[in-house]
This record gives C-alpha cells, structure tokens and sequence, in this order.
C-alpha cells in the first residue's frame, strides 16, 4: 500500500454508478471516493485529476482521495481538463462541407478549447481536391491533419495530451481510434451510461488511452445548436476575423454591411467561411430575439396580476414563473461558460450552477 504522498496522481477515465476508473502510472484503479469526499458531495468528473491512495496493485483497486483544480473543460458531456477538441471530418462518404466544419470550429471555440481539424479517408480523394479542403484551415492557424483510418495515424497529434472528438458520424473516429488502438473495438464502447438523478440525467463519456495520450471518442455531439452567444462575439471565434474585429468603426459591428469595417476591408476571409459566418450570425440573432420575447412575455404577465382574478392568475404566473427561472439557470450556464472561456470565472463557481 501506498502512502498519499508517494501514490502515483491519477486521471478518473470512466466512471459506472459510484465506481470510478483511475489512470495511474499505465495502470487503472477501480476506486471508491473517500467518505469524507461522498460526504462533501464532491463533484468527480471524467477527466479529472486525482490523488489515489490504499493501492491494492493485485485487485487494481484504490480509494480517490483528493480531486485535483481544474483547467480547460467542456461542459457537455462534463469532461475536465480537455486540451483540444478534434474535430474529424472525412474528404468523402459523408461528402465534405465547409459549413459543418465550421459549426463544429465554432462550437469547439465557445468552449475555451483550442480545436484541431483532422480530415479522414484522403483515399477516397484525388490529392488536388484534399489540399482544397484542408488549405484554408491550415491558413487560419487550426492544426490540420488528413489521414485515413485505412493507412494513417494520427499519433503526433494526440501524444501527451487530453483530446476529445467530435464530428459527423460516418467520419471514420471509431475507425481513427481502433487503428491506433485494435484492443479497443470502440464500436461497443461508445455507449456510454446513463444515470438518471431526479430530473438530471448525465451522460458519462470514457477516455481511452491510445498513442500516448487520453482520447475521448465523439460523445453527446448530436445537438448540434448553438447554446446561448450574443452575435457580436462571433468574429471572435473566427481567427482570421479576430485580427481586425477591434479596428471596426462600431464598436459592435457585425462586419455585414456597416460602415469602416477593418473585417470586410482587411481580413483575408475564404467566401465559404464568410458565408458560415453570416449564417451564425442570423442564427444567433434570431435564437436571441427568441429569449427576449419569452423574457418579456413573462414580464407582462407579472404586471397583468391585481383585480378579482388575482388569486387564479398569480397560480398561472407562478407556473410561468418556473419555467422561466429554469430556462434561467440554463443562461446562465451558458454565459458562464463563455466567461470561463475568457478566464474570468474559476470552476467552483459554475459547480453550483451544475449540481
Ligand atoms: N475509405 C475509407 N473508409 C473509412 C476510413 N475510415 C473509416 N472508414 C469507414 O467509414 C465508416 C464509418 O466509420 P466509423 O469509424 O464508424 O465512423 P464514426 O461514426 O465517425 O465513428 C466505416 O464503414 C469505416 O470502415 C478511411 O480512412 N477510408
Ligand atoms: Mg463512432
Ligand atoms: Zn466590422
């Protein structure tokens, strides 16, 4: 048995119910949370790193005695300290299309998670037509492999490091990941488990150890809307729109048809990512018009109360009222995440949102 001070720091890989698996100098621990932790209703996450102790090396099981800070996480699935997220598209079956890697650069980039772009199944494509693909990416600065799951590896790219997939599904990430690892047969193992807790239900996600790194294999990537984000952010998450977003005349120009905008005079933007872009940018608007109607219907529905009906409306309006405040949480989850985007919120701020 080892002490907690010599006891190798692990990182919690899966979980099922109460049990969680403990990555551990190339070992995995079945562990149990110290009372003290389960007492404290301390959050563990996939992803998380801890300190183990009581190893028993012949059973593979250990108890989890310290959950580590956090950095870099992604909120849905709850996965802690993810440094990239991979997003995996194919040159061919599915087809290739510049506006679903953007969504997904995009999604990745409202998270604080640097992406990469990994384009499967080269074999299927003349290389003409790859270079097409994958130059304007390379060109905005995203780390750009392409590969095929048939030949290739990706091996450089996931060396040391946390990443998380995400893409279509046909694209070849099951495929990328038993190449590099046969044991893994992921096709059964991307089911993950759900617990339901009361009305939260929470989908865990693995990491798999392949070619040196962590990898967890594209979870809960079916939702593909945007949560939450004002309009005027969305050049941000565009770098090669980024450079000049701050020189705008309006400071809160959405670099369409205003006037003086150092975007549209000055960023080198490819004609697919420009349309991308203003096709978010409708999407986020209308998505916020959406929420600002529903917030001031609310509004008018509080200050309606009053007259006979009073007692029989203010039941209504309660009603009303929950909802809202539901959707309200969800906001600001939302915004909270952005601000953890920006640095500006520490991770046990938001574990009182989560919980
Ligand atoms: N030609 C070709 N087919 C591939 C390649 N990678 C995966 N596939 C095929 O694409 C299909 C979908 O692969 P899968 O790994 O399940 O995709 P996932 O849904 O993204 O996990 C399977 O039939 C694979 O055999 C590749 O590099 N080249
Ligand atoms: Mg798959
Ligand atoms: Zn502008």
């Amino acid at each position: 048995m080892a002490s907690l001070e010599t006891s190798p720091g692990g990182v919690v890989v899966r979980r099922i119910s109460n049990v969680y698996w403990v990555r551990a100098a190339d070992l995995e621990y079945a562990c149990q949370l110290r009372a003290r932790l389960r007492k404290e209703q301390v959050d563990v996450r996939i992803g998380d790193r801890v300190k183990i102790a009581e190893c028993d090396d012949l059973n593979l099981a250990a108890v989890i005695e310290q959950v580590l800070p956090r950095t870099r996480s992604l909120p849905r699935p709850p996965i802690s300290n993810v440094d990239q997220i991979v997003v995996v598209f194919s040159a061919d079956q599915p087809v290739f299309s510049p506006l679903m890697v953007d969504r997904f650069l995009v999604l990745a980039g409202m998270t604080d998670i640097p992406a990469a772009l990994v384009v499967n199944k080269r074999d299927l494509v003349s290389p003409e037509c790859l270079a097409a693909m994958v130059e304007p990416y390379k060109a905005i600065g995203y780390p750009v492999v392409a590969t095929s799951a048939r030949t290739g590896a990706l091996s450089d790219l996931l060396c040391d490091r946390v990443s998380v997939f995400a893409g279509p599904s046909g694209v070849g990430k099951s495929s990328l990941l038993n190449r590099l690892d046969p044991r893994l047969a992921l096709k059964a193992a991307e089911v993950s488990h759900r617990l339901g807790r009361g009305r939260h239900t929470t989908t865990y996600a693995s990491l798999y150890p392949v070619a040196g790194g962590l990898v967890a294999d594209s979870p809960g990537y079916s939702h593909l809307a945007f949560p939450p984000f004002d309009p005027q952010g969305l050049a941000w998450l565009y770098p090669e729109m980024a450079l000049h977003a701050s020189d705008c005349r309006l400071s809160d120009c959405l670099h369409d048809t205003e006037p003086d905008c150092a975007v549209k005079s000055r960023a080198r933007i490819a004609p697919e990512r420009y349309e991308s872009y203003l096709r978010f940018v409708q999407e986020l608007a209308a998505q916020k018009r959406t929420r600002q109607a529903r917030s001031q219907k609310v509004e008018s529905a509080v200050k309606t109360t009053g007259g006979p009906q009073a007692g029989k409306r203010l039941v209504r309006i309660d009603a009303d009222q929950r909802v809202d405040s539901r959707r309200t949480v969800k906001q600001q989850l939302a915004e909270l995440s952005t601000q953890r985007a920006e640095g500006a919120i520490d991770e046990d701020h938001l574990d009182e949102f989560e919980s």
